[in-house]
């Protein structure tokens, strides 16, 4: 059903059908498309804050994306309608509204463009969809072949459909001078200040043609009529009848008749968008509506998903986790870094995340994101619940909910960037808030690590408010009193990585006080969260521990067992006592729960985590994003190479089919989570929410850099320390850094330590200084049996 192309570049899926939500997905910095293998479509652009261009047929709330997206007939996507106009035979490209078996059927989802190739009754029809770099549109090609080997009479009708845009004013019509239809709008508001808020929104959706069409139909209804969407009306007539929308639902329907011989072909080309007037769309189809400005655009397109390659490439005994990692997951953390989820307001901690991928792939950006970040800290060394990216951009939805980890990913984020860099210069960049206090980053970092510390109770543990990492464990401390294991943890592991970088700059007595301050935290978790096999959770404004044996629900959770981990206040004692429960309660065959039993009712005292569907999201989900910070903690201690790679290798679909039919999603992103509920409700575990929103991808690459292959960087160089999987022998891995590339040939031997050749030559450490920007390195790698 489903099998790489072109070197890995492409996935090619068989079916419409056995895995109906399979999709692939496109951005610019001003757009993001994510287009099924059926043709449903959700797309969105900044203006500067999220908006549809097409849209459902009934009025919309805003929000954030979601998982597990529902498709329904009427949801807004892109088809053709063939009709035989001689046997009535009516089929649907790439597979709705219609739904008729194809002969013959490929979703190809490539790194540039998603593409199909639907036969049905004797005609192919190809479409690709690529996007502009610079530009808001769609640009699609068309193409229709009679396979047939007989004449043919056909009808090819592009259906567009542009749904309800808005209840004080929509209407749409053809326009003759732009050769298409063009959808007019207001934004609907009431208070006066929005409208001067809205006055240059783009309100219009063109769907214009490079060849104009015999016929057309703007009024959604007139296209559909009584036959409905498996057999619209207007498809029923000798033509389209050419209809506008006066205040009602726009559609863009357009239809040319052909003749074809045996082997003829047809070539369409079509763009789809918004606009804000006329003007604009006639710029927009004179810079890119024609063959040659496709395909110059789609060069440049390919060139600018290019400069998000990465960093990394292996060759390992698992060909389909090496095409992931080579030409899929660099893609997924380029995504995040390059356009942060197309929010005006990323949460900190997602906008922090998010660039520490990019430290892989575009480390200057990075750079710009801790000013950018730091610049908005809070007099109190606070940082904000989003970051604000846009001119007049506010914190919404979850950004208005108190959430006490931001800080927590200063440290975090840097401790890659300055690994990958060497810049420690950044750290003296001064930086002036809005509020005119002006600090070195240093000095602001500083400051948000006094804060973590300070914000917690008389025991030493860190106050939650309404919220950590875990956005929806919002009652557990909402009266001020509630605590939070996880950050406690988490604290110390922030603490103690400022404390390294203190200490690199010479400020020893920093270094102490943080040092000091994460072993408070350490101690006071050991103290009060541990809990005899594991650490608690946190512990509720009521004084209630709770993640801990005698709960029924939630008994166990994976995030303070991790950070346990990575901030030391688990002893090599408790960690043999750890990983076997964690085990036990939390693996799956698709990856590793966040906590166990799932909640199957509101507990007042922890929040709104608890009344999430079981199994979906927080509420005990494969939530991918905890899962490989654990893999992260076990590269981090040596010697869990086995777990930390079978965890690591769940994370991505496939490769059998039963796996992939389970999951319903191609290996071409990892998403923010799969159901899980194992034991609960198998029949839904694995499921993807087939989101490509997450903080998963920055860590998985940074597991596979930095843990699997160990390559590193320190303020020396290049560090080498392998931990490969016990199944493997050797891998191959290219490894850009620094400007240099890096050829390593590692294989297992019988030496007692990583022992690295250069030239016939055994280097002194497994560390490769005075690196060269430009050079080449060919190194061989021995790693203990
Ligand atoms: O969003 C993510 C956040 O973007 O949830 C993570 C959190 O660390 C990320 O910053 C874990 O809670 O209910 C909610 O509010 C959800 O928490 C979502 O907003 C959420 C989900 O991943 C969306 O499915």
């Amino acid at each position: 059903i489903l099998r790489p192309t072109h070197n890995g570049d492409r996935y090619e899926l068989t079916s419409p059908t056995v895995m109906p939500k399979a999709a692939g997905f496109l951005w610019n910095q001003k757009m993001m498309v994510q287009i099924t293998c059926r043709g449903y479509a959700t797309a969105q652009f900044m203006q500067p804050e999220p908006a549809k261009y097409a849209h459902a047929p009934n009025l919309e709330a805003k929000t954030f994306m979601q998982p597990e997206p529902n498709y329904y007939a009427h949801h807004p996507g892109r088809f053709v309608y063939i009709k035989d106009e001689e046997s009535g035979h009516l089929f649907s490209a790439p597979h709705e509204p219609v739904r008729t078996v194809p002969d013959r059927f490929v979703f190809s989802t490539g790194k540039s463009d998603v593409a199909w190739a639907v036969e049905s009754n004797g005609i192919r029809v190809e479409m690709v969809m690529g996007l502009p770099t610079h530009d808001v549109a769609e640009l699609w090609t068309i193409k229709v072949t009679n396979v047939s080997g007989r004449p043919r009479r056909i009808s090819v009708t592009p259906y567009f459909p542009i749904g309800y845009k808005s209840w004080m004013n929509q209407s749409a019509e053809w326009n003759e001078e732009l050769v298409g239809i063009v959808a007019s709008s207001v934004t609907p508001y009431q208070k006066a200040a929005e409208y001067f808020k809205n006055k240059y929104l783009k309100d219009k959706t063109y769907f214009i043609c490079e060849t104009t069409p015999d016929s057309w139909e703007a009024n959604q209804q007139n296209f559909e009529g009584e036959g409905g969407l498996h057999n619209p009306s207007g498809l029923q007539e000798p033509q389209l009848s050419c209809g506008d929308a006066r205040y009602e639902t726009p559609t863009a329907a357009v239809q040319y008749r052909l003749a074809l011989k045996a082997g003829d072909e047809r070539e369409y080309r079509f763009m789809f968008g918004p606009a804000y007037d006329e003007a604009e769309i006639r710029t927009m189809r004179t810079r890119y509506l024609s063959k040659q400005a496709f395909i110059r655009t789609a060069d440049e397109y390919a060139s600018y998903m290019a400069r998000g390659q990465g960093c990394l490439r292996i060759e390992t005994p698992d060909k389909d986790l090496d095409n992931f990692v080579n030409n899929w997951l660099p893609r997924q953390v380029y995504y995040h870094g390059d356009v942060n989820r197309l929010t005006t307001d990323p949460q900190t901690r997602n906008y922090l995340q998010d660039n520490m991928g990019m430290n892989f792939i575009k480390p200057e950006v990075t750079r710009k994101a801790f000013i950018t970040a730091v610049s908005q800290q809070e007099e109190s060394g606070a940082m904000p619940d989003g970051i604000l990216l846009a001119e007049g951009a506010e914190l919404k939805y979850i950004n208005q909910i108190p959430h006490t980890d931001h800080c927590v990913w200063l440290p975090v984020t840097l401790e890659v960037y300055l690994a990958e860099t060497g810049d420690y210069g950044l750290l003296q960049e001064k930086v002036r808030s809005s509020n005119g206090d002006e600090f070195t980053v240093f000095e602001r970092f500083s400051r948000a690590m006094d804060w973590l510390l300070r914000l917690r109770d008389e025991r030493g543990l860190s106050y939650i408010a309404q919220g950590d990492w875990c956005d929806p464990m919002n009652m557990v401390g909402y009266k001020g009193r509630g605590v939070s294991g996880w950050l406690t943890l988490a604290t110390a592991f922030a603490a103690n990585l400022w404390a390294n970088v203190c200490e690199h700059e010479g400020r020893t007595d920093l270094a102490q006080r943080y040092r000091a301050g994460a072993a408070a935290c350490n101690e006071a978790a050991n103290k009060h969260l541990w809990d005899g096999d594991w650490f608690a959770r946190g512990i509720t404004d009521d004084n209630v521990t709770f993640g801990i044996k005698k709960d029924p629900e939630g008994r166990i959770w994976l995030n303070p067992q991790t950070f346990a981990i990575l901030s030391g206040a688990a002893g090599k004692e408790q960690i043999s006592r750890i990983l076997p429960q964690v085990d036990e309660h939390l693996n799956t065959p698709y990856g590793i729960q966040m906590f166990a039993p799932p909640f199957t009712k509101m507990r007042e005292d922890i929040g709104r985590v608890t009344q999430k569907a079981i199994g979906s999201a927080e509420n005990a989900a494969v939530y991918n994003h905890a899962g490989v910070f654990f893999v992260h903690s076990l590269y981090s201690l040596g010697g869990e190479q086995d777990r930390a790679y079978t965890l690591l290798r769940q994370l991505i679909p496939g490769p059998s089919d039963a796996d992939y039919r389970q999951r319903g999603q191609l290996p071409i992103y990892i998403p923010n989570y799969y159901r899980g509920a194992w034991k609960e409700f198998p029949r839904t575990a694995g499921r993807s929410s087939q989101l490509f929103n997450t903080g998963t991808v920055s860590w998985v690459y940074r597991c596979f850099i930095e843990g699997l292959c160990g390559l590193r960087g320190d303020d020396k160089g290049l560090t080498v320390k392998p931990q490969l999987p016990s199944a493997w022998n050797s891998i191959k891995v290219t490894r850009q850094f620094r400007g240099a590339t890096f050829h390593l040939d590692i294989r297992r031997a019988d030496v007692d330590q990583v022992t690295v050749r250069q030239g016939g030559q055994t280097l002194p450490e497994a560390r490769i200084t005075n690196i060269r920007a430009g050079q080449t390195y060919q190194l061989a790698v021995l790693v203990p049996q």
